[in-house]
C-alpha cells in the first residue's frame, strides 16, 4: 500500500454525478453489477449473486453519503465519541440500508423489473452474527441511532471470522457448527489497508534514557486490519463508520523460522496471529478466562486507541492539551477496559507526557457501562497471565492501583477492609486484575441500564465506589432501534400506523402515543388484528420450515426467545408447559385458550444445564405434540437457531411475550421491548425494564407475576422448595410427571439434575417460589386472550406505549449527560 508521492487524487477523481434513486437507476446498477462486477450471465444458478448485485447498487448509493459525512464531521472539528464493544450483533444490512436510503419502494420496484421478490433476494443475506445476544444486539441498535441522531460516533469492534455459532437441534439437543458468515463474501465492508495498526504482545519493558522513560520491547507484534462498514442514518443522509478490525501477521513474523529453512513452522506462527479474530467467544454475561479472549479485548483497545491517537496528532500534532474537550470513550461492558491502562501507555510512552497530565485526560474521556449483575461475569484476569502478555500494561494497571489506594486510605483512614474490597488486584491463591474496577477507577461516568438495575449496583456489586463518587454514577435505560424493529420486520403494522398518526414515529417513537385513542376505535381494532393474524401467518410458515408441526393461527402464540440461561428461567415456562399438559390429560379444561409455546434460543456450548434445558423443552414437544388428546389445544416448538432474521419474524406474530426472569438478574432486556413494540403483551417479573414497561403502559395490561428483587434476597435463607412444592397441587403434579420418566422414557435419569435443581435450597433462581403466582399470571393472559376486543385494545396500548424505549431516546440521554457531542449534518449531495 504504497502512498501517492507523485500526485494527489484530486477533485477529478472523486467528481461524480450523485447516483439516482429510481427504481429504473437501481435496476440499471443491479445489472452492470451482476454482469460486469460479478461476471454473471443469464445461466447464473445462484440467487446469491442476484442479491449480491442488489445491495452492491444499494452500497453505491451510501458512499457519497459516507464520504459527505466524514468531510462534515473533519470540517466541523467537532467532538467525537467511539463506542469500543467486542460485540456488533448486526444482522442483515440490506432491508436496513435501504429502509434508511428511504429507497425501500423503489428497490422492491426495481426487483420486480428484474422478475425478483424482495423477500425472497434478502433471504441470500448471511446474518453477521458477531455478538451473543443483549449486549452486543444493543450496540448495533445503539450505531444506527447515532446516525440517524446525525451524531459523530464511531462504532470499534472486531471482525470476527466466525460469528456466533449456528445451532441445529439432533434428538432434542443442542449442536454446535461454525458460523463461516463470510463464505460467500461481505459487501458491506471496506478494507483499509493503508490505516493498518501495529498491536504488540509478550517481550517485556526496560527503562531508558535520562529521566528513566520506560519502553516495551521485544515484542511480538500483530497488525490490525480496520474494515469500515457503512451505518446509514435514517433518510438524512448521514453515514456514520463502524471500523472492525481483523488480526494479520507482520512480515517479519516467523522469519527467524523461515530463516532456518523451516517454513511450515513460520507459516504456524502467521496463523497463531490471525488466530487473534478468528471465532467470537460464545459465551453470554459469564466469565471465561482464557487468554486468547485477553488478546482479543487488548487487540481491540489498542488498535481502536492507537487509531483516535494517529488522527490527533496528525492535525494537532503532539499538543494533547484538547484531547478530551474532544474525544470520549464508551466502553461496553468491561471487556475493553484494559483501554484505561493503554491510552495510559500510549500517552506517557508514546508521546511523553508525565503520569498526571495523562491520567487528567484519561479519566476524563473514559466511560464505562454494565450489563449485569451476575457476578460470575465480573472480568478478572490472572497477574500472572497479564505479566506474560501485557507486561507494561501491568505495570500501567500497578500504579493506578497504588495512587487509587492511597485516595481511598486518606479518605478511610485505617479502613483496611475497604482497600482489600476496592483494590484493583484480588489477593488470594492467584492474584487477579477486577477489570470492573479499572473500568470504574477510570471513567467519569458508570451506568447501569435500567433503573432498578442502576440501582442495584449502587447497592451491591459497586457500593464501596458509590460511597466514594456518588457523581460517577447514572442510569441510561436500554432501548432498541424503531426502524428495524418495527418499520422494516413490521411493514403491515407500519403502514396502519403511518396512516393513523403519519410518519412521525420513525424518529420520535414517543409519537405512537397518539395511538392510543385508536384502541377504542372497532374498526382499527379490525385492522390491527388483521396484521396480527397475517404474521402469524408468516410466522407459522417460518416454524413449518424449520420444525414441521402443524399450528393453529388462532392460537395464543406465546414466546420466549433469548438466550438460554438459567436465570432467565426458560425452565419455569416448560414447567408452566407440563402442567397445561397435565391439565389437558386430565380432562381439566374448561374455559380453554388454545396455545402455541414457542422458544428459541442458544446455549454456551460449556453450559451443560442450560442444554438439559434445550433437550427438556424438545422432549417435552415431542410428547405433547404428538398426544392426540392435546391435539389444537397446545403445541411447542424449539426453533432452532434464533438469531437476529429469525427475531425479524417471530416478533411481529408473537401474542404473549416472556420475561419471566428472576427478579434482579435481568439487567435490562431487550427483546421485551421488541416484541410490546410490535403489539405483544408481556408476561413479566418486576425485574430489569419490564418494570419500567409496565410503568409506562400501566398496571392493568401487564401480566405480573412472582418475587420482587427484595423479596427475593430476604426470603433467599429460609428458601423450601420441598414444601411449596408440597403445598401447590399444581407443581406436585408437574414435579411427578418430571421424576416419573414420563417426558425420558427411553433416556433414563437424564433430567436428574433438572428435578434437583428445583427442589434445591440453595436454587438461586428460586423456580418454585414463583411457579404458582406464574401459573396465576397466565391464567389471566389465557382468559384475557379469549375476548379479541380486550386483548386488542391492549395490543394497541402496549405499542402506543412503548415510545420510551426508543434507542433514539437512549442515545439522546447518553449524549445529554455523557458525551456532549453536537449533531452535524453531512455535507449536500451533488
Ligand atoms: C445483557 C443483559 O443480560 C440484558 O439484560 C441487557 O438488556 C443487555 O445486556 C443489554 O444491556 N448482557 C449481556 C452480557 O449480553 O453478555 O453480559
Amino acid at each position: 500500500n504504497k502512498p501517492l508521492t507523485k500526485s494527489k487524487p484530486n477533485a477529478q477523481l472523486t467528481e461524480l454525478p450523485s447516483l439516482g434513486l429510481s427504481a429504473d437507476a437501481l435496476a440499471l446498477d443491479t445489472r452492470r453489477h451482476f454482469t460486469y462486477t460479478l461476471g454473471q450471465d443469464k445461466s447464473s444458478q445462484s440467487a446469491h449473486y442476484t442479491y449480491t448485485a442488489l445491495a452492491l447498487a444499494v452500497r453505491d448509493r451510501l458512499m457519497e453519503r459516507w464520504k459527505n459525512t466524514n468531510y462534515a464531521y473533519d470540517g466541523a472539528g467537532c467532538k467525537r465519541a467511539y463506542y469500543l464493544s467486542m460485540e456488533f450483533l448486526m444482522g442483515r444490512a440490506l432491508g436496513n440500508a435501504v429502509l434508511n436510503l428511504g429507497i425501500t419502494d423503489s428497490a422492491g420496484l426495481a426487483l420486480k423489473t428484474l422478475g425478483l421478490e424482495m423477500e425472497e433476494v434478502v433471504e441470500s443475506e448471511s446474518d453477521a452474527g458477531l455478538g451473543n445476544g443483549g449486549l452486543g444486539r444493543l450496540a448495533a441498535c445503539f450505531v444506527d441511532s447515532c446516525a440517524t441522531l446525525k451524531l459523530p460516533v464511531t462504532g470499534y469492534g472486531i471482525r470476527y471470522e466466525y460469528g456466533m455459532f449456528r445451532q441445529s437441534v439432533e434428538d432434542g439437543q443442542q449442536v454446535e457448527e461454525p458460523d463461516h458468515w463470510l463464505r460467500n463474501g461481505h459487501v458491506w465492508e471496506l478494507e483499509r489497508p493503508e490505516l493498518t495498526i501495529r498491536v504488540r504482545f509478550g517481550g517485556h519493558t526496560d527503562n531508558y534514557g535520562e529521566n528513566g522513560r520506560t519502553r516495551w520491547v521485544n515484542t511480538q507484534d500483530v497488525l490490525a486490519v480496520p474494515y469500515d462498514v457503512p451505518i446509514p442514518g435514517y433518510q438524512n443522509g448521514t453515514v456514520n463508520t463502524l471500523r472492525l478490525w481483523k488480526a494479520a501477521a507482520t512480515d517479519e513474523f516467523g522469519l527467524n523460522e523461515f530463516n532456518a529453512g523451516d517454513y511450515t513452522a513460520s507459516v504456524r506462527s502467521k496463523n497463531q496471529a490471525e488466530n487473534i479474530t478468528m471465532v467470537l467467544y460464545p459465551n453470554d454475561a459469564s466469565e471465561n478466562g482464557k487468554e486468547l479472549r485477553l488478546r482479543q479485548q487488548y487487540f481491540l483497545a489498542s488498535a481502536s486507541l492507537q487509531d483516535v491517537v494517529r488522527k490527533w496528532v496528525h492535525t494537532h500534532g503532539e499538543d494533547f492539551s484538547g484531547f478530551a474537550e474532544k474525544n470520549c470513550f464508551q466502553l461496553n461492558d468491561t471487556h475493553p477496559s484494559i483501554a484505561v491502562a493503554e491510552l495510559m501507555r500510549l500517552l506517557i510512552d508514546e508521546h511523553g507526557l508525565g503520569w498526571d497530565a495523562a491520567w487528567a485526560i484519561t479519566s476524563k474521556t473514559m466511560a464505562y457501562t454494565n450489563h449485569t449483575l451476575l457476578p460470575e461475569a465480573l472480568e478478572r484476569w490472572s497477574v500472572r497471565l497479564f505479566r506474560q502478555l501485557l507486561p507494561r500494561l501491568l505495570e500501567i494497571i500497578f500504579e493506578i492501583n497504588a495512587r487509587f489506594l492511597a485516595e481511598v486510605a486518606s479518605r478511610w483512614p485505617g479502613d483496611l477492609d475497604r482497600l482489600g474490597r476496592m483494590s484493583l488486584i484480588e489477593e488470594g491463591y492467584e492474584q487477579q486484575v477486577r477489570m470492573a474496577y479499572l473500568a470504574i477507577v477510570g471513567s467519569f461516568s458508570v451506568n447501569g441500564v435500567a433503573e432498578l438495575h442502576s440501582d442495584l449496583l449502587k447497592q451491591g456489586l459497586f457500593r464501596d465506589f458509590y460511597e466514594m463518587w456518588p457523581h460517577k454514577f447514572n442510569n441510561k435505560t436500554n432501548g432498541i432501534t424503531p426502524r428495524r424493529w418495527l418499520a422494516s420486520c413490521n411493514p403491515g403494522l407500519s403502514a396502519l400506523i403511518t396512516e393513523a398518526i403519519g410518519t412521525g414515529w420513525t424518529t420520535d417513537l414517543g409519537q405512537l402515543g397518539k395511538l392510543a385513542k385508536y384502541a377504542d376505535d372497532k374498526a382499527f381494532r379490525e385492522q390491527w388484528r388483521k396484521i396480527k393474524r397475517a404474521n402469524k401467518e408468516r410466522l407459522i410458515q417460518y416454524k413449518q420450515a424449520e420444525v414441521g408441526i402443524v399450528i393453529n393461527p388462532d392460537a395464543m402464540f406465546d414466546t420466549q426467545v433469548k438466550r438460554m440461561h438459567e436465570y432467565k428461567r426458560q425452565l419455569l415456562n416448560v414447567l408452566h408447559v407440563i402442567h397445561l399438559y397435565d391439565r389437558i390429560k386430565r380432562g381439566d379444561e374448561g374455559d380453554w385458550t388454545p396455545r402455541c409455546v414457542i422458544f428459541g434460543g442458544k446455549a454456551a456450548p460449556g453450559y451443560v444445564m442450560a442444554k438439559r434445558i434445550i433437550k427438556l423443552i424438545n422432549n417435552v414437544a415431542n410428547v405433547v405434540n404428538h398426544d392426540a388428546k392435546v391435539g389444537d389445544k397446545l403445541k411447542l416448538a424449539f426453533l432452532p437457531n434464533y438469531r437476529v432474521s429469525a427475531m425479524e419474524i417471530i416478533c411481529p406474530g408473537t401474542d404473549l411475550s416472556e420475561q419471566i426472569s428472576t427478579a434482579g438478574k435481568e439487567a435490562s432486556g431487550t427483546g421485551n421491548m421488541k416484541f410490546m413494540l410490535n403489539g405483544a403483551l408481556t408476561i413479566g417479573t418486576l425485574d430489569g425494564a419490564n418494570i419500567e414497561i409496565r410503568e409506562e403502559v400501566g398496571a392493568e395490561n401487564f401480566f405480573l407475576f412472582g418475587l420482587t428483587a427484595e423479596e427475593v434476597e430476604r426470603t433467599r435463607d429460609r428458601y423450601d422448595p420441598w414444601s411449596i412444592i408440597e403445598a401447590n397441587e399444581d407443581l406436585r403434579r408437574v414435579m411427578q410427571l418430571l421424576e416419573s420418566g414420563h417426558f425420558n422414557q427411553f433416556e433414563p435419569g437424564i433430567f436428574e439434575p433438572i428435578i434437583q435443581s428445583v427442589r434445591g435450597a440453595w436454587d438461586p433462581w428460586m423456580t418454585a417460589a414463583d411457579f404458582g403466582s406464574y401459573v396465576d399470571a397466565q391464567k389471566r393472559a389465557a382468559a384475557a386472550y379469549r375476548d379479541p376486543e380486550h386483548w386488542t385494545r391492549m395490543s394497541i396500548l402496549n405499542c402506543a406505549a412503548s415510545g420510551k424505549f426508543s434507542t433514539d431516546r437512549t442515545i439522546g440521554e447518553y449524549n445529554r449527560d455523557i458525551w456532549k457531542l453536537t449533531p452535524v449534518d453531512a455535507l449536500p449531495l451533488g
